[in-house]
C-alpha cells in the first residue's frame, strides 16, 4: 500500500494515523509538483492533491474518503463507533476539521511560507482561527478521546492540527496556547502519546524544520 504524501500536511497526517491505528504496512511516498501534475497521479486523483492511496489496483484521494474505505475495508481495529449516534458525531468532528479549521491553518500557514506571516492583511484570518477554536474548546469534553474512551477518527485530523494551531498562531504574533484551550490540552496531552500520533508528529516537525 503506498500513501502519496506531504509529511507536514494535516489532510495526509490524519490518514496516516488511520493506517497506523489499524496496523496496516504502508510506505509514503512524498510528492512533489511535478509529481501532482502527471498524467499517472491524475488519473488516481484528478484534483491533483495529496493524500490519495494507491491499495493494490485501487487508488482514491481526498482524506476523509480514505479513511472511511479504510474503515469499510480494514474494520479491525474500528475507528468508528458502533451507534449511529456515534458514527454522526465522529463525522461532525472531521467535517469541522476538513472545511472549517483545516483550511483557516492552511491560509496561515501559506501567509508563513510566503514570508507574510504577521502582517495586517491577516488580523482578521487570525482572529477567525480564534474564534473556531474557541467553538471547538467549548464542544469537546474529553474522556480522554473526542468520543469517549476510544480513539476514533473523530481524533486523527486533530492531532497535527493542535501543533499547527499553536505554531501558526504564535507566527502570526497571537500565540494560542494550552492556556486558552485547556480541554483540547488534556485531549493532546493523551492522545498525542499514541504510537501512531507520535510518529506523525516527529515527521511533520522534522519537515517544517527543513523547510
Ligand atoms: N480536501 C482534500 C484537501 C487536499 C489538499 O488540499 N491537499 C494539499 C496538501 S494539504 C495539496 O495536495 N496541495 C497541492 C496543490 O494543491 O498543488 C483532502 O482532505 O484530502
Amino acid at each position: 500500500m503506498q500513501l502519496f504524501q506531504y509529511p507536514y500536511s494535516h489532510n495526509c497526517a490524519k490518514v496516516k494515523i488511520a493506517l497506523l491505528e489499524k496496523g496496516l504496512t504502508f510506505e509514503t511516498p512524498t510528492v512533489d509538483s511535478a509529481l501532482l501534475r502527471s498524467s499517472a497521479f491524475l488519473a488516481m486523483n484528478p484534483l491533483g492533491k495529496v493524500p490519495v492511496l494507491e491499495d493494490g489496483a485501487f487508488a482514491i484521494g481526498e482524506s476523509e474518503v480514505i479513511v472511511e474505505y479504510l474503515e469499510d475495508r480494514y474494520p479491525n481495529p474500528p475507528l468508528l463507533p458502533q451507534s449511529a449516534e456515534g458514527r454522526a458525531r465522529s463525522r461532525w468532528y472531521s467535517r469541522f476539521h476538513d472545511l472549517y479549521l483545516g483550511p483557516q491553518l492552511s491560509t496561515l500557514y501559506f501567509a508563513l511560507s510566503d514570508g507574510r506571516a504577521g502582517l495586517p492583511e491577516f488580523a482578521a484570518e487570525v482572529e477567525r482561527l480564534f474564534a473556531l477554536v474557541a467553538l471547538l474548546e467549548a464542544h469537546v469534553d474529553p474522556r480522554p478521546y473526542l468520543l469517549g474512551e476510544q480513539f476514533t477518527l473523530a481524533d486523527a485530523p486533530y492531532v497535527l492540527s493542535y501543533h499547527f494551531i499553536q505554531i501558526l498562531s504564535a507566527a502570526h504574533g497571537r500565540p494560542l496556547t494550552d492556556a486558552h484551550m485547556p480541554r483540547l490540552a488534556r485531549w493532546f496531552a493523551v492522545a498525542s502519546l499514541r504510537p501512531s500520533a507520535a510518529s506523525v508528529l516527529t515527521a511533520a516537525k522534522a519537515a517544517l524544520a527543513d523547510g
